[in-house]
């Protein structure tokens, strides 16, 4: 069987490319998702790379990846900095969780500076526009590669 990655994506990411560029750059969700099948190619490993503006969808993804992914890379958008729930459901995975954000949340309003996800993720990658997500797939399978040896 293979290793499945699960790469969530929470609210408004669908719009990414389309609006606000100086914060996100120009690259769509759908070209994010090609770089991820890509990465995923050279690192043997598949992917399900899912959208959702809804929180429960967000929670339902990641109850299914409990049985189902071997890691889970997630952007939770504004569900980083309101969202009990999500990071509950993270904490009933077990696998490697890495948290990414394309926009450098540090260095914005007050409000960003606090995560909910990072109390369970193991990393964090911030700031890095869209090869963050290359980068925290590369981590998450070094990471789930580490757990199982
Ligand atoms: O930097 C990130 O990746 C964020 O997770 C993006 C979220 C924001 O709430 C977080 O604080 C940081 C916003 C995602 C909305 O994306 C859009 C993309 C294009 C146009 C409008 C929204």
């Amino acid at each position: 069987m293979s290793t499945t990655v699960y790469i969530l994506n929470g609210p408004n990411l669908n719009l990414l490319g389309k609006r606000e560029p100086h914060l996100y750059g120009h690259q769509t969700l759908d070209d994010v998702k090609e770089l991820c099948e890509t990465a995923a190619k050279d690192l043997g490993v598949s992917i399900r790379f899912l959208q959702s503006n809804a929180e429960h969808q967000l929670i339902d993804w990641i109850h299914e990846a409990r049985d189902r992914a071997a890691a889970i890379v997630i952007n939770p958008a504004a569900y980083t900095h309101t969202s009990v729930a999500i990071l509950d459901a993270l904490k009933a995975f077990d696998g490697p969780v890495v948290e990414i954000h394309i926009s450098d949340v540090h260095k914005r309003e007050d409000f960003r500076k606090h995560s909910y996800v990072s109390l369970r993720a193991n990393e964090v990658i911030a700031g890095k526009g869209v090869e963050g997500y290359v980068l925290g797939l590369k981590r998450a399978v070094e990471l789930y590669k580490a757990l199982i040896s």
